[in-house]
């Protein structure tokens, strides 16, 4: 028994060294950018205020020398794009290097008033890089809007 729970672990562990090798590997080839920070500086506001918004995208993989495009959304639900409320140029970034964004925003005719809207960010939203993640590149915070 206690062979056979050895084959199991060192097949395991094995296994495991295979797969954080081929994430290492592509890390190394590809690029991951990812949403750092994202902020509001209005937990609430109403339709046609001027409100701060800034995001951090971050590379944590292989340098880029091409610039991106990070859109702002804003939704009143959290994990889908309903209204595109902004855009900006994010420039090439290297490995474990970020740039940061703020401006200030008039909230949208498109958020809907008295209830919770979620303000999402997109990091590389046009598709300009290929990633060895593309599936950690969003960000939501709240915002209530006025009624
Ligand atoms: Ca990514
Ligand atoms: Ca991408």
């Amino acid at each position: 028994m206690k062979r056979k729970n050895i084959l199991v672990v060192g097949v395991s562990l094995a296994m495991m060294g295979l797969m954080c090798g081929l994430a290492y590997a592509s890390c190394l080839t590809q690029p991951d950018y990812q949403v750092d920070d994202l902020w509001c500086s209005d937990a609430a506001a109403g339709v046609g205020e001027l409100v701060q918004v800034g995001d951090v995208i971050t590379n944590t993989c292989k340098s880029t020398t091409a610039g991106t495009t990070t859109r702002i959304y804003i939704s009143t639900n959290a994990t889908q794009l309903m209204c595109l409320w902004d855009f900006h140029s994010t420039p090439a970034l290297a490995r474990n290097k970020s740039a940061s964004w703020s401006n200030t925003l008039e909230i949208p005719a498109c958020a809907v008033p008295g209830v919770t809207n979620y303000i999402i960010c997109v990091a590389d939203a046009t598709a300009v890089i290929s990633e060895n993640n593309e599936n950690n590149n969003r960000a939501s915070i709240s915002i209530y809007i006025n009624p």
